[in-house]
């Protein structure tokens, strides 16, 4: 019976030290120290073995449980540890890595451009046409007859102009007057409007032009109001949005709507003036046309022109844009290139 008790530890022994994981260990506590094990029985039948073997037994069949339990339970530790640092191992996360960040977009430059000039304009006092006054396909009269266009003038040629099919006099409006025009008809003066928007005119597409762009027209109408008055406003819209204080300059122009009209131009804001490529030599940037409404508009619209007076200009956003961060092709704002956009 010793003779098999230790017979019974060295193979359990054997059997813990090949044990590679928590299932060989446990299959062998099951083996040896269960309530079913060989062992516990030999303990159970100690009363059956005469009164000399029976100390003997049971002190040794004692002490073999406690090795193997012992020893058991360090392999135990030892296996549990080793699958616990391979299982850290693999999972293991470098906390040092940046985080996955999630691209944001951003606002077009266009939609920046026109959001700054608005904002400026309402500093000073305008507030932004309701846009039902502001429809994109315009009649022939919004944008051009009340403007004063003569029948035959050459921007409503089916050349300069985008004509539909929905009716002869119905087309892509080239300018966004038209909704000044019906702000004029539905709110008596003082007016003090801007009108941002797109829009058309039949162009071959150039670094330089493209058949849909944005324009933001401003209109003034009340009682005294004069050509300082456009020039003061003006003046300070060129001062705020360019950031600082820049010689402009008014030349004489024409536009059918105004009278009289100017141009007007701001010193270079490469050159500041000296000459370069973006200036052609002049050392001047054109950024806005302007005028004294023209009395013909104004009684177009029923406003008698000798009892108001108003002022009116106009610009175009991809320009002003161009101008302010060196951009030197109209398309790149409409390719769609995040390469461009993401510079904003
Ligand atoms: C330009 C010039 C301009 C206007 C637009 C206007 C509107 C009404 C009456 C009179 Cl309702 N004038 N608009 C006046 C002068 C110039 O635009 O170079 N645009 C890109």
């Amino acid at each position: 019976m010793l003779d098999k008790l230790n017979k019974m530890q060295q193979e359990a022994m054997e059997l813990i030290n090949k044990a590679v994981s928590m299932v060989d260990t446990e299959e062998i506590k099951n083996r040896y120290l269960s309530r079913k094990s060989e062992l516990n029985y030999i303990k159970k039948s100690l009363k059956d073995l005469d009164a000399e073997m029976r100390p003997k037994v049971g002190a040794l069949a004692n002490e073999i449980a406690n090795k193997i339990q012992t020893v058991l339970e360090e392999k135990e530790q030892f296996l549990y540890q080793q699958e616990l640092n391979k299982k850290l191992e693999k999972d293991a996360i470098d906390i040092t890595l940046p985080g996955k960040t999630i691209p944001t977009g951003k606002i077009h430059p266009l939609t920046r451009t026109v959001n700054e000039i608005t904002e400026i304009f309402q500093g000073l006092g305008f507030s932004l046409v309701e846009s039902k006054n502001s429809p994109e396909v315009e009649t022939e009269y919004y944008n051009f007859d009340a403007l004063n266009f003569p029948a035959d003038h050459p921007a409503k040629d089916m050349q300069d102009t985008y004509y539909t099919k929905v009716a002869p006099n119905v087309l892509l409006r080239s300018q966004t007057s038209g909704a000044q025009v019906r702000t004029m008809e539905n709110k008596k003066p003082p007016i003090r409007v801007i009108s941002p928007g797109r829009v058309y005119r039949n162009e071959s597409v150039s670094a330089r032009k493209n058949n849909l762009f944005h324009q933001i027209e401003g209109l003034v109408v009340d009682k005294n109001i004069t050509f300082a008055d456009l020039k003061g406003t003006l003046n300070e819209f060129t001062r705020i949005y360019f950031g600082e204080a820049r010689p402009t300059r008014f030349r004489t122009s024409f536009f059918p709507f105004t009278e009289p009209s100017a141009e007007i131009d701001v010193q270079c804001i490469m050159c500041k003036g000296k000459g370069c490529r973006t200036c052609s030599q002049t050392g001047w940037l054109e950024i806005l046309g302007a005028g004294m409404v023209d009395p013909n508009v104004l009684k177009g619209v029923g406003i008698d022109p000798e009892v108001y007076t108003g002022f009116a200009f106009g610009m175009g956003v991809e320009r002003l844009t161009m101008l302010k961060y060196a951009i030197n092709d109209i398309r790149l704002f409409f390719n769609n290139d995040v390469r461009f956009l993401e510079q904003f």
